[in-house]
């Protein structure tokens, strides 16, 4: 049991490594601390597992998907579980909300009127999606027929990130679970909390000891040890390109197992002359700013058309001049602190390297307050292409503007990236919007809109951001391996 006692007063319940159905102490008997970066105070040692434990882990995963009921249940049932399961997490929105906030530093009311929603979507997406796996009937050259069938790949390891803890976990688990799989969850050291949270639901839902199991610690001792296990069968990973890069080696030096990953982007928002200004400088300021800048799609570019780019700035400054920063858990406020020290210092250091390289600050660039982990809106304009802080993935919220005049130039600026996670484009123009949406190397285009996620969409990168979805059915299809059965037709020639 942890013991923070923050202004909530909420008590942290679980700290411990969920293996095969119960919690369980590290092998090592290790622990670490995780922080509330609001304050950078302890709220609680969880146990820190390491290769030893996700063996133990993969061992009740590996029993659980070759002897257990999970995978060998109709879709039906696995369906009326996952509905339960998504039934709990709505009845302790509040207490979930709460632990995220704490741990991750999300603003309380939007994690309670958002992410758990979301989590909750997905959930019941993919228990109604569960008994629709079906494969082809196919007749063959000759005298034989055959047919598909779509079976669970086997066990999973879900490697997640820290800026969405909850939706995070939902997006990996729920198809995997959805498709029959069984699984290890390694969340990450800084959000540890609430995937634990999410496994005692799991057991109180229903589902089977050893299908759901997760292992808390860091990446290259649990996360490293999960990639490279031999009996694991596929990694889903969301987090950074380097680290994506280091999953694929593993993945090829150990048994060649499936890999997805989500990885960073540098996503670009194209704001034509058309546009409505004020709807126009709102989006763009919520496209990046929204969740402190941490989210990978966030629209940290923004290309605005010369005639209007002058009143954009403008009323763009102002705006993140008003943005409030401080305490998660007030409703009046935008913007909680960064995940932790290194994200912060990463942020300024971006911030240093804009400033010399010549863009010119418009606002912020500071730190804000004098405890926590909190960054300042920060604006920049002439700003260009090979300017680090427009090449690379920041992670904060820091604000690319720049100054384009004809369609071909935006097109040409918005592709200029190794990432192809998301993009944007805000005109009226329809011609404009079809062109550049099927222009843009981009995994999803928003047209008018930023940030629209339902789990029915596919999300998920080009290029450098990587490839396998989230979400939608494709995101099931990465759970399953195809499996062609051929039979002759009339008699067997043997
Ligand atoms: O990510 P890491 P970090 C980007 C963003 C951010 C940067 C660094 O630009 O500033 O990455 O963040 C686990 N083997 N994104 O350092 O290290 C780790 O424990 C296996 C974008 O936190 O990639 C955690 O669970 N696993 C992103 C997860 O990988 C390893 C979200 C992500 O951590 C590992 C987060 C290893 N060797 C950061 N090393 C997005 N796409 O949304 C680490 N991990």
């Amino acid at each position: 049991m942890g013991s923070y006692n923050g202004s909530v007063g909420f008590k942290i319940q679980f700290t411990k490594l969920f293996i095969n159905g119960q919690f369980v102490d590290a092998v090592s008997g290790k622990t670490f601390e995780t922080r509330d970066p609001s304050n950078g105070e302890v709220i609680a040692s969880v146990a820190e597992g390491d290769k030893a434990d996700v063996d133990l882990a993969v061992k009740a995963a590996r029993n659980a998907f070759d002897n257990g009921a999970w995978p060998r249940m109709s879709g039906y049932e696995r369906g009326r579980i996952m509905m339960k399961f998504a039934d709990l997490i709505e009845e302790h929105a509040e207490e979930l909300a709460t632990i995220d906030a704490i741990d991750g530093g999300k603003l309380f009311s939007l994690c309670k009127a958002m992410d758990i929603p979301h989590c909750v979507h997905l959930l019941r997406y993919y228990a109604g999606a569960a008994d629709k796996i079906h494969g082809e009937t196919l007749k063959l050259s000759g005298e034989f027929q055959g047919y598909t069938l779509k079976e669970p790949i086997g066990v999973i390891g879900h490697i997640i990130p820290w800026n969405f803890p909850t939706a995070m976990f939902f997006l990996k688990v729920s198809p995997a679970l959805a498709a029959g799989c069984t699984m290890i969850v390694k969340p990450a050291e800084q959000t540890p909390l609430s995937a634990l949270y999410y496994a005692h639901l799991a057991k109180l839902a229903g589902i089977p000891d050893g299908v759901l199991n997760v292992v808390t610690g860091f990446g290259p001792s649990a996360g490293s040890a999960v990639c490279s296990h031999m009996d694991v069968d596929k990694v889903s990973f969301t987090g950074s390109t380097e680290v994506g890069k280091i999953v694929m080696e593993a993945a090829a030096k150990s048994n060649l197992k499936h890999v997805s990953l989500e990885l960073g982007g540098k996503s670009p928002l194209i704001i034509f002359d058309d546009a409505d200004l004020d709807k126009a400088v709102n989006l763009a300021h919520n496209a990046v700013f929204f969740n402190k800048g941490e989210i990978c799609a966030a629209g940290s570019r923004v290309f605005v058309q010369e005639g209007i780019f002058d009143a954009f700035v403008e009323k763009s400054v102002e705006m993140a001049k008003s943005r409030v920063i401080g305490d998660p858990f007030n409703p009046e406020v935008q913007q909680g602190p960064q995940i932790d020290k290194k994200q912060f210092d990463k942020v300024l250091k971006y911030i240093e390297y804009g400033k010399n390289e010549g863009a010119t600050l418009l606002t912020g660039g500071k730190s804000y307050g004098d405890k926590g982990y909190f960054i300042q809106p920060t604006i920049f304009t002439d700003v260009n292409e090979h300017m680090k802080i427009a090449k690379d993935e920041i992670f904060g919220p820091v604000l690319c503007l720049m100054k384009f005049k004809t369609i071909e130039e935006a097109i040409e600026k918005a592709n200029a990236t190794r990432y192809g996670l998301a993009a944007g484009i805000i005109t009226n123009d329809l011609n404009i919007a079809n062109r550049v949406s099927r222009s843009v190397r981009a995994g999803t285009i928003w047209i008018n809109c930023f940030f629209i996620f339902d789990p029915s969409c596919p999300f998920g990168g080009f290029k450098m951001s990587g490839f396998g979805k989230d979400q939608g059915l494709d995101a099931m299809e990465k759970y399953l391996n195809v499996k062609s059965v051929i039979t002759p037709i009339y008699s067997s020639p043997w």
